[in-house]
């Protein structure tokens, strides 16, 4: 059975754990990650809560999904986490929310603090709650990314909507079998909030 691992990355509230939650075909929970440190005098223990959940390909590929912690408390951890838990990803998702006060912003922020997890890595961008700020549109999260030379694909989602998410997902690992645990594959969280790709 093949593995294959996915990062969520992002700010807090841009949805990472729900759209976690709303495809995995197991039951997740927020895991406590074991992060050690190797320092001169001691090996060191941090543990961190990440978010889990799995789902399958329809090629019978298991996608491991983690949620990296987005609190800025937890920003020392990051490097750690792109070291010990996803240096082997095969692909992130960046999920950022269109209603915070300056997403381009965010966008940099993200590409930046995670660069060496993203380095050499299918990227997808995962954008929420369009369905309460519209605008900045997908052209304009293309137009940044340009200007940036970041080549990731675009995607307006709701974090709440599973065939949203599994959007996302399946821009890395191809067709996924769905089966979310949630039992709404299809579920629509709001109306309107489905922009599409
Ligand atoms: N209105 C709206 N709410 C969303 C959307 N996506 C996620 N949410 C909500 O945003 C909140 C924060 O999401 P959460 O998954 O906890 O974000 P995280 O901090 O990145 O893990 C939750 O209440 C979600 O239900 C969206 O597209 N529109
Ligand atoms: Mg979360």
């Amino acid at each position: 059975m093949e593995n294959k691992k996915i990062i969520f990355i992002g700010p807090v509230g841009a949805g990472k754990t729900s759209a976690i939650q709303v495809v995995s075909e197991i039951e997740c929970v927020a895991t406590e990650a074991k992060i050690s440190e190797k320092t001169d005098v001691a090996k060191e223990t941090t543990t961190v809560a990440i978010d889990y959940g799995r789902v399958t390909t329809s090629g019978d590929v298991k996608a491991h999904l983690y949620g990296a912690p987005g609190q800025s408390r937890f920003d020392f951890m990051w490097d750690m986490l792109s070291e010990q838990i996803a240096h082997d990803a095969d692909g992130v998702v960046m999920m950022l929310d269109n209603a915070r006060e300056c997403p381009q912003s965010d966008l940099k922020y993200y590409l930046d603090a995670f660069s060496r997890l993203i380095e050499g890595k299918q990227l997808v961008i995962g954008v929420t709650r369009s369905d309460i700020q519209a605008s900045p549109a997908v052209s304009d999260y293309e137009q940044w990314l340009s200007e940036l030379n970041v080549d990731a694909p675009v995607q307006f989602v709701d974090a709440r909507n599973s065939s949203a998410v599994y959007g996302l997902v399946e821009a890395i690992v191809g067709p996924v079998k769905q089966q979310s645990v949630s039992g709404m594959p299809h579920a629509s969280a709001g109306s309107g909030a489905q922009l599409g790709a």
